[in-house]
């Protein structure tokens, strides 16, 4: 999803709910500084999507890993069995990146990239259809929800794979 649509709240309580393991792409992408520079005007990272990869591969390899990040299309189709894109209205995004200290600038970009759906087109792009699912993310019913699906999809995955 879009920043702010809630990938990190919501990848976090569905790692509680399942055991799964919440990988969180961009606190890795920080830490172990895969990125070639920065873009001033947007104030973010240019990534390094070889280097993220190699440093994901043997954490996917190990399974069972809810994979939170706003782009997919740099990850081989083969490390995932489902794709949740999520989608929050224009007034609840623009409170959460306001209050996230966006600049004017970079919150009307995030802004559009969700009205023009541009991580869900990706998606669609990136993956087989099938795989990939719009969850609604703006309020607390949702996230509840959201996470009671996930755990279903879970069940229904590990009796079917086993
Ligand atoms: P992202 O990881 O997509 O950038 P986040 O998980 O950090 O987004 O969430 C952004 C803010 O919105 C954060 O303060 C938590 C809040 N939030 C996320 N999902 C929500 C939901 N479904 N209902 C209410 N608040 C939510």
């Amino acid at each position: 999803g879009t920043p702010g649509t809630g990938k990190t709240q919501t990848s976090q309580a569905a790692a509680e709910r399942t055991g799964l393991r919440h990988v969180n792409v961009g606190d890795l992408i920080k830490q172990n500084k895969c990125y070639e520079g920065k873009d001033e005007t947007f104030d973010s990272y240019i990534i390094d999507d070889d280097e993220v990869c190699d440093l994901l591969e043997p954490i996917i390899e190990e399974g069972g890993c809810i994979v939170d990040f706003h782009s997919c299309e740099l990850f081989p189709e083969r490390w995932f069995e489902l794709i949740l894109v999520l989608r929050a209205n224009t007034d609840v995004l623009y409170d959460r990146l306001s209050e996230r200290g966006y600049n004017e600038k970079k919150l009307s970009e995030n802004v559009e990239c969700e009205i023009m759906q541009i991580v869900l087109e990706e998606a669609k792009e990136s993956y087989d259809s099938n795989l990939v699912h719009e969850l609604q993310s703006n309020d607390l019913n949702d996230l509840e929800n959201n996470v009671e699906r996930i755990a279903q999809w879970l069940e229904n995955w590990k009796s079917n794979n086993q």
